[in-house]
């Protein structure tokens, strides 16, 4: 049988070693042999640092085993979180014995095709993979309870592009407001290619359009607590899998429901990915100059600028801040790309 031990042996000689920083009793290699007993599988759940992962030797024999990482292990991917959902990766199997079942031991994680970051809240400069291998992202938030915030939106929509994942935006909880105002607000969206959503979760309306959205891809579903995401991945189902809390009447911010990120994969071929809500987005492998090149609407001001490269934001004779002037490019967005320029470093 193939196995990824090969390519790793095949690499044995340029072996680095390296300390995990968030763990540093763990000993991280990128490349070394892998123990003859290991078998791949795939994390489907994640919290703190216990894992879920599957294993499927067939369609009909699926195996789901309670992980933590071995001490020892060989991970493809520099300098990130250690393990993520959506990452394919090789683990021991328990054995039984007298004292019950104890907990697999992930050993190695393959390269991931991309996955979708944030800097880490608690410690600068390290990155804070939320799920890994994904296909889109479905930035969630909610019409009023809590409101919408567009600079946070467009900061998940920024990340979805810089790791080649399709975004759409889903806008929930339409029972409580929907008006033209609302559906006014995210024309500038739409007109910029990317899907957007007006959905109840509650009322399951509109969810034909995600279920349409999310079919046949892993989809990450992102967003601040209490605007719904679990309400969604309930309706879809239409089961109760996972757990849903009111708002807090006062603030009406949501009461972080969700603690595990879990795969959840539908019978007719979608994979949503829930999230513990998102406190705050800091933007992970982004420099300050580039920050421009995801604002598209530039795009047809920006190569008449007078200055080459021009930040748009304090130059003289720059196209796109007399575009902004003018009202030919949506304010929101233009003051949304100089919060994001101050935010980052050169
Ligand atoms: N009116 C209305 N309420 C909704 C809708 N969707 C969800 N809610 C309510 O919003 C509250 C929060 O829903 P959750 O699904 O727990 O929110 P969440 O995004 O998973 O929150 P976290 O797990 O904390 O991130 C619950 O009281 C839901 O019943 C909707 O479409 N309309
Ligand atoms: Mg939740
Ligand atoms: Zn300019």
């Amino acid at each position: 049988m193939p196995r990824i031990t090969e390519e790793f042996e095949h690499q044995a000689k340029k072996q680095s070693f390296r300390y995990d920083k968030q763990n540093q009793s763990k000993i991280v290699r990128q490349s070394g042999k892998l123990p003859d007993n290991s078998e791949e599988g795939l994390v489907v759940q994640s919290i703190g640092k216990d894992f879920l992962v599957k294993v499927s030797s067939n369609d009909e024999d699926i195996q789901l085993v309670e992980c933590v990482t071995a001490g020892r292990i060989i991970s493809e991917n520099e300098n990130s979180s250690m393990v993520a959902v959506g990452d394919k990766v090789g683990i021991i199997i328990p054995k039984k014995n007298k004292d019950g079942l104890s907990s697999g031991k992930i050993v190695s994680v393959h390269k991931r095709v991309n996955c979708f970051s944030r800097t880490t809240v608690y410690k600068q400069s390290r990155e804070d993979i939320l799920a890994a291998n994904i296909d889109k992202a479905l930035i969630f938030s909610a019409a009023v309870e809590p409101e919408y915030n567009r600079r946070f939106i467009d900061r998940l929509l920024i990340t979805a592009e810089l790791n080649l994942v399709e975004p759409a935006i889903c806008i929930n909880k339409i029972d409580l407001l929907y008006d033209e105002d609302l559906t006014d607000d995210f024309e500038i969206y739409k007109k910029l290619g990317i899907k957007v959503f007006f959905i109840s979760a509650l009322k399951e309306e509109g969810l034909e359009q995600i279920s349409n959205f999310i079919k046949d891809s892993v989809t990450l579903l992102c967003g601040a607590s209490g605007t719904g995401k679990s309400t969604l991945i309930n309706g879809l189902s239409g089961k109760s899998i996972q757990k849903v809390t009111d708002i807090s009447d006062k603030t009406f911010k949501g009461k972080h429901t969700t603690s595990a990120t879990r795969m959840i994969e539908f019978g007719w071929g979608g994979n949503l990915i829930d999230t513990p809500g998102l406190r705050e987005f800091a933007l992970w492998g982004l420099t300050k100059n580039d920050a421009a090149l995801y604002y598209h609407e530039f795009d047809e001001f920006s190569s008449q600028c007078r200055f080459t490269p021009c930040t748009h934001t304090h130059e003289p004779e720059c196209v796109v801040k007399d575009a902004y002037e003018k009202g030919l490019v949506d304010a929101q967005r233009y003051e949304s790309y100089l919060n994001i320029f101050d935010s980052l470093e050169e």
